[in-house]
């Protein structure tokens, strides 16, 4: 396996508009982010993912782009940026960039041009298409609930949109839009930046003819991983992000381990990693994501392993449990109420010790959870509210679509960072743009930074143990006590060392026999939440409620 930095880092991704605001407009922005850049160098993590900040109407929070060189207003200027960038290089730490460029804003120069004539020179960046039988071109959905098209009246066509309205897709066939995009990227690195996050990259390619869906379920065979990503991907790699020693990672929705190997296998000259979705859907049921749905261990350690193991010597993972998009961690997988420290840290354990690069999301380090606003006029992001006007008329049930948004909607993610127990949680000394979490008082920063036994500081450990044994980076899984309901535990191996994670998952007390024993000449207990003795013979052990270890074994004899 061959040694990277990327591969031994640990990832903080910022969502800028809830990090912190430093001017009291209620929006968080670049001067708040470098107010909290020792903040982060006292959690230890390695790289910086900067949610876009680009200049954007806000349709959907900045992934919808009107200019890919310039900073949004509200987050600042280009030389804040800029002083974001030194600060972070100041203090050891890298700077990767949201690449947005499977759509623009409908505000972008370039559609402002495209929707003016159908012979526009920019006509051809965007896809335009007549309408069919008075219809829309094709039976594609959009991720954002309706057609993925929109009908345009100035040139009687109808462009694609796979999210928005306001977020049209760009032609990838057209070379000329491909090499807008690679200029870009290639001005941005040379300011200094240290890579990119690709949103949804895997969408980029659309088959020819855009023919409809072959059973009526919304186009994806038609654009997830279609036919021409990898040659695009390939070239963006030999035109741009070949010359620089920086780390990528792609957003890939819909990916099997065997389609992530083509991504980011090691020998194909694409990305360094993707974000896989597999794990995020575990809840889900037949029509989406907002049909929450119950499920077992056994299928989770199952979707896990599958991931550790394909991947393992061809691709490198990316580990996550939430970011943006997601609700919080820990009210979906652990427990935000009585356990809520001994879910947390079991969960950090958890992602710390796979095989793969870890994303922590702003707020998790210090355990933050869901949100439940009464009232939909207080949601804000553009998913969960055209999902409500969907669902409504198609005559869902008030509660139960409040419900689905509760458990899944992505503003859980998005409310204000909790930094103290002040008014706003010291986000903002005006009105939040999203009104803050409640429960801030109970779960802050500041808090956390007082009390050594703070999740926080369990997450400082982790990264610290990462930076001290390879075979946290490097070891290959192997899951132990495959059928256990209850128990998630596995060993790492690397040369005559092994790790051993044992991890409760649930709130009952759990008896855990290692089977089969492994012969070792020394055991060191790592880490572990409660109080435990070094000591304790773990092939028997007892484990309490949300228990985590890490066991470093030596002199192993298999
Ligand atoms: O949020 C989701 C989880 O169900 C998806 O529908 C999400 O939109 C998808 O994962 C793609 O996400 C990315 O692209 C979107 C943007 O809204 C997301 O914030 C971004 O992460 C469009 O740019
Ligand atoms: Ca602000």
């Amino acid at each position: 396996m061959e040694k990277k930095w990327w591969k031994e880092s640990v990832v903080y991704q910022i969502y800028p508009r809830s990090f912190m605001d430093s001017n009291g407009d209620g929006v968080g922005d670049l001067r708040g982010i470098i107010s909290k850049l020792d903040y982060l160098k006292t959690l230890g993590v390695d790289v910086v993912w900067l949610c876009p900040v680009y200049e954007s109407p806000n349709d959907d929070n900045g992934y919808d782009i009107s200019n890919y060189q310039g900073i949004m207003d509200e987050f600042g200027t280009m030389k804040d940026w800029e002083d974001l960038l030194a600060g972070l290089h100041e203090r050891g730490m890298k700077l990767i960039m949201d690449l947005v460029v499977n759509h623009s804003s409908d505000e972008h120069a370039w559609f402002v041009e495209s929707r003016k004539s159908k012979d526009n020179p920019y006509r051809d960046y965007y896809i335009w298409r007549p309408g069919k039988d008075g219809k829309e071109p094709n039976d594609w959905g959009s991720f954002f609930s309706g057609s993925a098209w929109k009908y345009d009246e100035g040139t009687d066509e109808y462009f694609l949109h796979l999210f928005s309205t306001k977020q049209p897709d760009l032609n990838w066939e057209n070379p000329q839009v491909r090499r807008e995009v690679y200029d870009m990227m290639t001005w941005w690195l040379d300011k200094g930046i240290d890579g990119f996050r690709m949103d949804v990259i895997n969408l980029i390619s659309k088959t020819p003819g855009l023919p409809d869906s072959s059973d009526g379920s919304g186009g994806g065979e038609h654009y997830i991983n279609g036919p021409r990503v990898h040659e695009f991907l390939q070239e963006m790699n030999r035109e741009v992000l070949s010359k620089y020693d920086i780390m990528t990672v792609g957003e890939a929705v819909d990916v099997s381990p065997e389609d992530a190997i083509l991504f980011a296998g090691g020998d194909r000259g694409e990305l360094n990693m993707v974000f896989q979705f597999e794990w995020m859907g575990i809840d889900s049921g037949p029509t989406g994501k907002w049909e929450v749905t119950p499920w077992k261990l056994t299928q989770f350690k199952e979707m896990v392993s599958k991931w550790q193991t394909k991947l393992n010597g061809k691709a490198w993972n990316s580990i996550y449990l939430n970011n943006h998009d997601q609700p919080r961690l820990l009210s979906r997988f652990g427990n935000d109420g009585k356990y809520h420290n001994e879910s947390a840290k079991m969960l950090a354990t958890l992602l710390h010790t796979l095989q793969g690069t870890p994303y922590i999301y702003q707020g998790e380090e210090i355990g933050m959870t869901n949100v439940r606003f009464e009232k939909i006029e207080e949601y804000k992001d553009i998913e969960t509210l055209n999902m409500y006007k969907d669902y409504l008329s198609k005559g869902h049930d008030v509660a139960d679509i409040m419900e689905s948004i509760y458990a899944k909607g992505r503003d859980n993610a998005r409310t204000p960072m909790q930094w103290n127990a002040e008014p706003q949680a010291g986000f903002t000394t005006g009105t939040p743009w999203l009104a803050v979490n409640p429960n801030y008082k109970e779960i802050n920063a500041e808090k956390a930074l007082g009390d050594p036994d703070s999740v926080f500081y369990y997450y400082k450990k982790l990264i610290e143990l990462r930076k001290k044994h390879d075979i946290i980076v490097y070891g290959d899984y192997t899951l132990l006590n495959e059928t256990d309901e209850q128990i998630f535990a596995y060993t790492r191996k690397w040369g005559d060392e092994q790790l051993l994670v044992i991890l409760n998952f649930y709130e009952n007390p759990a008896q855990f026999k290692l089977e089969p024993a492994i012969n070792f000449q020394s055991k060191e207990l790592l880490i572990g939440n409660y109080e435990a003795s070094p000591d304790e013979d773990f092939h028997e052990l007892s484990l309490r409620p949300y228990e985590a270890r890490v066991y470093k074994l030596k002199g192993v004899n298999a």
